[in-house]
């Protein structure tokens, strides 16, 4: 049987991004949407976010920024950002945020934010002092021990990409579909960057005994988020919203 299912990841609070994935993913006829979390953290427009992924279709997973609106540190507690995206969550919305589970699995499909183990290390990507770098497979392979899935997707770096293992699975990050670039502190002062402002995107297809993998990069409106973040306080997201680049901090 053939299955075709979207995958969205890191959409962060922006409604804007998030209304013409869905749109698109609609118009394709695709009717199974699996979302990978980091959802509704960001100075743009939570509740209205969480309305839109709460839909039936859609099957959602928790990320890290999901995490701590459940489960808040002291540390977030202190973010403007965090008290934004509080003020602004209705209380079954956060009813339904805690209500996400850290991993899922869909099929042949399993899913998970960042590792099946940690919603805030990277999977694929291998942050150094000299910059960010692909894992060899069998650094990917030990993270996914014991996993039995054709096919695992991740979000959580914001960048897009497949990877095959040399055991034969495959493992996809569909990229964001609402912040394009950041940069981190951790465990090295780091950018990531999509390169382009996009809302981006996959869509999974399984045919006779193959996996593909249609990677989409969808023009939106993307001035008005970017003002959406610096009329938030955000300057630095409304930069990475504009270009799909980052500035390194250090
Ligand atoms: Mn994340």
């Amino acid at each position: 049987m053939k299955v075709r299912l979207a995958v969205i990841a890191d959409v962060h609070a922006n409604t804007r991004a998030l209304r013409s994935v869905l749109d698109d993913i609609g118009a394709k006829g695709i009717t199974q949407v699996l979302n990978l979390g980091d959802s509704v953290y960001g100075p743009f427009d939570p509740a209205g976010t969480a309305v839109l992924l709460m839909q039936p279709h859609i099957q959602s997973i928790s990320g890290n920024q999901d995490r701590i609106l459940v489960h808040p540190t002291d540390d977030s507690r202190k973010s403007s950002t965090w008290r934004f995206v509080m003020e602004k969550l209705l209380h079954e919305q956060l009813q339904w945020l805690a209500s996400l589970p850290a991993t899922r699995k869909c099929g042949n499909v399993f899913a998970f934010h960042g590792t099946p183990s940690s919603d805030e290390e990277y999977l694929m990507e291998h942050v150094t002092k000299e910059g960010v770098f692909l894992f060899d497979s069998s650094s990917i392979q030990k993270q996914i021990d014991g996993v039995s899935a054709e096919v695992m997707v991740c979000g959580h770096t914001h960048v897009a990409r497949s990877v095959q293992l040399d055991d034969g699975r495959l493992v996809v990050n569909p990229g964001s579909v609402g912040l394009p670039a950041y940069s981190d502190d951790l465990p090295f002062p780091h950018v990531m960057e999509s390169g382009s402002p996009h809302a981006r995107y996959a869509i999974l297809t399984h045919d006779a005994s193959n996996w593909s993998v249609e990677n989409v990069a969808l023009a939106y409106d993307w001035e008005s988020a970017a003002k959406d973040a610096e009329a938030n306080g955000r300057s630095d997201w409304a930069e990475w919203i504009r270009t799909g680049r980052s500035t390194l901090r250090r």
